[in-house]
């Protein structure tokens, strides 16, 4: 039998929970199953599951949002934002498989599954301890400093900006695939994987530098526009570690896809965060946490990106 696993494409804490649901399901489910993957990413309107994504004998999705398809049998997911519409949230209340689970307090959704597999399944979770651990890290932004994300030294950090910038999704499927029976510090210092992080580090250290001419910071908020310097993205901390009083950040970025105004907050900001990104990303169509969120936009959108973003600086400066 086959089972199609649809996780939060170019994501640590996604490519975590594929692994964990993984090993969970073919431990505790049917241990002769063949797994396929497929990366779900953010798209602008409500056009994330295509014809045919549901295509196993049971087809789960894992850290991303639900869909009410009837083909769908497993379903993981810690967002605030995790329905498309009320209708999708009703379809998921009534729902009375067992096997459809929500828990918007968890930090990652690898967590989640590993809490929910060992307490109602019976799943052994402790050989991917250190899996779930890093992962509550990377998607809780828990680091110890913003100098440990931008300065990159620790393997796990270096696998999660493979996982976010490669465009290669055989690789990150077999990164998935290895992540299931390997330790993450086998795979994340692997030859593989330090291969591809070194460009990745290149750009990201050409990033800080263009971030650092770029960036302005006003009233508690660091603000910059990199759609004329052709950059995709960022990594999450460069404001905070060129700022470290701003208490926001919210940039534009344009890729072949889509064009992003990113929303975050400071974990480090002397003072908090008043606040929920993802309800103000809701209201322009985007989503998230409450601590950090995004909208994306079509590709040729940028001008309405640019006049969301002044919006939305404007109200997380008061
Ligand atoms: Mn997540």
């Amino acid at each position: 039998m086959k089972l199609r696993v649809l996780y939060h494409g170019h994501c640590f804490d996604g490519v975590a929970s594929a692994a964990t649901f993984t090993r969970f399901y073919l431990e505790r489910i049917h241990n002769d199953a063949s797994v396929e993957y497929g990366g779900l990413l953010h798209r602008p309107g409500n056009l994330l599951f295509e014809g045919n994504m549901f295509d196993g004998d049971e087809n789960a999705i894992v850290d991303f949002k639900y869909s009410p398809s009837e083909k769908l049998t497993w379903w993981f997911d810690h967002h605030q934002s995790a329905f498309l519409t009320p209708q999708d949230e009703a379809h998921f209340r009534a729902d009375k498989s067992g096997k459809k689970f929500l828990d918007a307090t968890r930090k990652s959704c690898t967590e989640f599954i590993a809490f929910i597999a060992q307490t109602k399944f019976g799943f052994d979770s402790e050989p991917l301890r250190d899996l779930i651990h890093w992962a509550h890290i990377i998607d809780g932004a828990l680091y110890e400093s913003p100098a440990q994300c931008v300065e990159l030294k620790e393997p796990a950090l270096q696998l999660m900006q493979v996982i976010e910038g490669t465009p290669d999704e055989s690789f990150i499927e077999q990164v998935i695939r290895d992540l299931t029976h390997r330790s993450l510090h086998e795979v994340a210092t692997s030859a593989e994987v330090g291969a591809r992080f070194q460009p990745i580090l290149k750009t990201h250290r050409e990033t800080l530098e263009v971030i650092k001419r770029k960036a302005v910071y006003q009233d508690g908020v660091v603000q910059f526009d990199l759609v004329d310097e052709g950059y995709e993205g960022f990594n999450k901390f460069i404001p905070y570690y060129l700022f470290p009083e701003a208490t926001y950040t919210v940039a534009l970025t344009r890729g072949p896809q889509r064009t992003k105004i990113s929303v975050g907050s400071n974990p480090w900001a002397p003072r908090p965060r008043r606040h929920n990104i993802a309800t103000i990303c809701e209201r322009y169509g985007g989503g998230g946490h409450a601590v950090v969120g995004a909208i994306s936009l079509a590709p040729d959108e940028v001008e309405k990106g640019r006049a969301a973003m002044k919006e939305i600086v404007a109200e997380l400066s008061q």
